[in-house]
């Protein structure tokens, strides 16, 4: 995880104060962030499961959240179910979010009123490539959150992993995110774990190897209340990765469970906390 932690450092070090809409709820104030612009880090797949490790990172929180994407759902009613509460500040009395990625990943309306299901379109996608390289979905296997007809009826924050795109050659499966805005302390270390276990689990249920997750960023910024924490946590030396295990009951996205999938070896340090800026 050097490759995330350089970043981590970086910002630190270098990022430029800025602005930004987002409030502390303990103080009603703005807290500024270190911030800069256009970066990229890269993960080798095959050389363990990139979880943060210099602190504690959820990842069963991070496992239920990517199946209640990929179930479609945008009520908070199944993440409550697994005991996750990361999306409830942002919910209505019904526990609506409005379309957030499971609406968009799984029914992105067209203006005639089509629904195209882009996770479907995935997978049909890459077993044309396998059956063809040449094919044309080759370069197109694109899953996108970012709906600008429906920012506005989205609660809370819109597309912050904006746009996916997967790549394969050889058998092998990568995926690069574009993430249009980043808190490197609290988002990201969460980020890369869901994308990373993404690209593994298409892979798996497409019969190919994960290869790389590529992180690309619009805004990568540390929030100045965070300042403290990444100072600690620039400290800590990190420990060699995980593996991740993916039960072979997994043949297709349909029916997961949490329970199918299994961290071994995560070693971190201890945790730390920050007040997230909504
Ligand atoms: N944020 C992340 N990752 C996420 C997510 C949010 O880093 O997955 F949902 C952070 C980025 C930013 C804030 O600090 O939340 C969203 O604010 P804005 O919409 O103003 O960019």
């Amino acid at each position: 995880m050097r490759q995330y932690l350089d970043l981590l450092r970086l910002v630190y070090e270098r990022g430029e104060l800025k602005g930004s809409r987002a409030v502390l709820e303990s103080t009603g104030t703005k807290p500024k962030t270190r911030s800069l612009f256009g970066y990229q880090n890269r993960y080798d797949l095959t050389q363990g499961f990139p979880l943060v490790t210099t602190k504690t990172v959820p990842f069963r929180q991070v496992v239920v959240e990517v199946l209640w994407f990929l179930s479609g759902s945008t009520n908070v009613d199944y993440l409550q179910r697994h005991n996750v509460k990361i999306w409830d500040q942002w919910a209505d009395e019904t526990g609506e979010l409005g379309p957030i990625y499971g609406k968009q990943w799984r029914a992105w309306e067209g203006g005639d009123g089509q629904h195209v299901d882009q996770v479907a379109e995935l997978l049909r996608g890459i077993e044309q490539v396998k059956a063809d390289p040449t094919a044309s979905a080759a370069r197109r296997l694109i899953l996108t959150a970012w709906n600008p007809a429906d920012l506005p009826k989205i609660h809370g924050p819109s597309g912050c992993h904006t746009l996916c795109q997967f790549s394969m050659n050889n058998g092998k499966l990568s995926c690069q995110l574009y993430q249009r805005s980043a808190d490197l302390f609290l988002g990201v270390p969460w980020n890369i774990a869901s994308y990373a276990l993404l690209t593994h689990l298409i892979a798996k249920v497409t019969g190919l190897e994960a290869a790389e997750f590529i992180h690309t960023f619009g805004d990568a910024h540390i929030y100045e209340n965070h300042l403290d924490q990444v100072g600690e946590q620039l400290t800590r030396e990190p420990y060699p990765l995980p593996k991740l295990e993916i039960d072979d009951s997994v043949t297709s996205l349909d029916g997961l469970t949490p329970e199918q999938f299994r961290l071994v070896g995560y070693r971190h340090h201890a945790r730390l906390s920050g007040e997230v800026a909504v």
